[in-house]
């Protein structure tokens, strides 16, 4: 079976990482969010790419699910006490992955063709792809006006109330090369547990590939469990939109798009509602706090998913 898997940061990581533990290189790829990205300290940061990189190496730092394990914080320290920015917690050794990566986009390359090398150098054998090669950048409506994400996520700590998204640029960007040649030879799409409205839209925003997805089997998995995200604002994000925040309601979000949705124990009342819709459920434990659940998730939402596939 070829998937090719949708991801954004921390929980999609984990799922991406479960696929990788159960199926061969050849036959999964992973097309991650880049709508999170952008410059600090005049370097540019890929928070979800590094993620699922890092996750996929080994590398992740277990505490955040971000950043590397074993990490040291010297210069930013060394930011911080001159008064710079240190908001953004970016360790030494992670900073030698920006420094590199800045300085082959400054020569031009493209952060497809830098992602695959960076997979290379850390062992990864799966194709990890940005959606885009171009800049797409996921700005917040807020009560307090309109900020980037990263402004929203980590400097404000998603205190604003959300009013909506915008994801800029979407519309004139290209898919990175081998997002639409992935999903058309794809007999499956796995939505990872990922934040829907800032992890998952950007992606779908990208022309072409939600169109490609009308021909394919699409499993999504919930990332709210019992009405609460298992890490980030999703849920505080669903209810500042007046809609309840629950795993029926990420159902709704991704719509006819889905033929099968995987949900938590916690959560079997809502199936009924889901099915009324024709669509194949999966009540499981969806929570992942050691890499064994997330190879016994992966392998079950794979089992589940080839009833689907015809
Ligand atoms: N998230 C935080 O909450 N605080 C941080 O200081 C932070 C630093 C950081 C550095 C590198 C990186 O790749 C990710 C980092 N993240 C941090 C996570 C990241 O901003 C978000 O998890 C994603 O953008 C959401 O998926």
């Amino acid at each position: 079976m070829r998937v090719a898997a949708l991801a954004g940061g921390v929980g999609g990581a984990k799922l991406v990482d479960g696929l990788a533990q159960c199926l061969s290189p050849d036959k999964l790829t992973i097309i991650v969010n880049t709508g999170d990205d952008f410059d600090h300290l005049r370097l540019r940061i890929c928070p979800d790419l590094d993620t699922v990189c890092y996750t996929l190496a080994g590398s992740a730092n277990p505490e955040t699910g971000w950043g590397r394990r074993d990490e040291s914080w010297n210069v930013l320290e060394s930011v911080s006490e001159l008064g710079g920015p240190s908001w953004f917690r970016l360790g030494d050794r992670d900073l030698g992955t920006h420094l590199e990566r800045t300085r082959r986009l400054n020569e031009g390359e493209s952060l497809s063709e830098i992602t695959s090398d960076f997979c290379r150098a850390w062992g990864i054998e799966f194709t990890v792809l940005p959606m885009t090669d171009d800049d797409v950048s996921t700005w917040v409506y807020t009560e307090d006006g309109e900020i980037t994400f990263q402004e929203y996520f980590v400097h404000r700590q998603c205190q604003p109330r959300v009013t909506g998204f915008r994801f800029e640029n979407a519309e004139h960007a290209h898919p990175a090369p081998g997002v639409i040649e992935s999903l058309q030879n794809a007999d499956l799409v796995i939505i990872c547990p990922s934040n829907p409205w800032v992890s998952i839209d950007p992606i779908l925003a990208i022309p072409g590939v939600r169109s490609c997805m009308d021909s394919l089997p699409v499993v999504a998995v919930s990332p709210i469990i019992g009405g609460k995200a298992v890490k980030g604002p999703a849920a505080k994000m669903f209810a500042e939109l007046g809609i309840e925040p629950s795993t029926l309601s990420v159902f709704h979000h991704y719509g006819k798009m889905l033929g099968g949705f995987v949900l938590d124990i916690i959560d079997v009342d809502q199936v009924e509602s889901i099915r009324t819709h024709g669509i194949q459920t999966l009540v499981t434990n969806t929570l992942m706090k050691t890499t064994g659940d997330r190879q016994r998730l992966a392998k079950e939402v794979l089992e589940f998913s080839e009833n689907l596939i015809n």
